[in-house]
């Protein structure tokens, strides 16, 4: 019998975290937008919340829910780009069972479904019963989600594409870019809409370890929260786990592997990413190359969010 290369390894099914933790991440600026958004919701319409499409399920913050769920609610999965959307009638039949009926996924780099945004705010706003409302009004929709996901990037892909007009709202590659509630920006002429952008803020409390790692490697709560080196880990174990297996070339390994330290040793040194260490010997100092473990972990968390080592489903 021909044996494929690779067939026989076994792939980790579950991940070990160790009996790890996660820190707690709730700074001042996400209580205080918090608080925030609460004081602006008299006047909002429509709750936009967007999250990453990579996590549909995964650390979407209740406490939203709780604070200001009263309006009709739409959620735009973003960075579509980046996830693996094999199984979408199976992911919006669940969030449909969880309540949630009014979704879109996005891609706000490459204005994907974007123009599917202001009509469905438009319809789920005046069939909305709560709202008398008398023609020519202005629609005034807040936009929230945790950290990272693209809020202020939806709200410029917007006025891109329905005023013409450049970037409005600040945009950033690390989590905590918008610091407050900012006032209104208009996005749409007929009908007149403006998006309040807020702060990314996350659940106080973060389920699971896995919640945890899966909201790190989609850079949404800051890396050092769960440590560089198990996020290296827990990625190697979903590119394996889901046979994404772009790494081996691109890091000249000869085969899959399951093992991050021998990994990392090959990103290392593809990379450069070694260090000069000191060994003392029976004859006297020499000096040895060490892969640098951490510097190659990060290049190997940083390559995979840009998409280059292929698209994932993290859920
Ligand atoms: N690949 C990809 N990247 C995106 C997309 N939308 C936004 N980004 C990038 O994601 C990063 C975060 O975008 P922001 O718009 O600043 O996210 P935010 O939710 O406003 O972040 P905070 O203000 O920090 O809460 C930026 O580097 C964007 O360029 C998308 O659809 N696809
Ligand atoms: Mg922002």
């Amino acid at each position: 019998m021909r044996l494929v290369r690779g067939a026989l390894r076994a792939w980790r099914d579950s991940f070990d975290c160790g009996g790890r933790s996660v820190a707690m991440w709730f700074p001042g600026h996400m209580a205080k937008g918090l608080r925030q958004m609460k004081g602006k919701l008299q006047k909002v319409d429509c709750l936009v919340e967007v999250h990453d499409a990579r996590i549909p399920f995964s650390g979407r913050n209740p406490v939203f829910q709780e604070a200001l769920g009263v309006r009709p609610h739409l959620l735009l999965l973003n960075k579509m780009d980046l996830a693996d959307l094999k199984e979408k009638s199976r992911i919006l039949e669940q969030l449909k069972q969880e309540g949630l009926k009014n979704v879109i996924f996005t891609d706000c780099e490459r204005e994907e479904n974007i123009k599917e945004v202001v009509p469905l705010i438009t319809e789920l706003v005046s069939s909305n019963q709560r709202y008398q409302r008398a023609e020519n009004v202005e629609y005034c929709i807040m936009v929230i989600g945790v950290p990272n996901v693209g809020k202020s990037s939806l709200i410029n892909a917007l006025r891109r594409l329905h005023l013409k007009k450049g970037k409005a709202s600040q945009v950033g590659g690390e989590p905590g870019i918008t610091k407050a509630v900012l006032t209104k920006i208009q996005v749409s002429e007929r009908p007149v809409m403006y998006l309040i952008d807020t702060p990314g803020v996350l659940s106080p409390r973060i389920g699971s370890v896995e919640t945890g790692l899966k909201l790190a490697l989609c850079g949404t709560i800051r890396d050092y929260l769960v440590g560089e080196d198990v996020m290296a880990d827990y990625l190697l174990y979903n590119l394996n786990k889901h046979q994404l297996f772009k790494y081996v070339e691109r890091y000249g390994l000869d085969a899959p592997c399951d093992d991050i330290e021998s990994v990392l040793k090959r990103v290392a040194l593809k990379l450069g990413k070694t260090r000069k260490v000191k060994v003392l010997t029976g004859t006297g100092d020499v000096n040895v190359i060490a892969p640098d473990y951490n510097a190659a972990g990060y290049e190997f968390v940083r390559t995979f969010r840009k998409g280059e080592l292929g698209k994932v489903m993290l859920d």
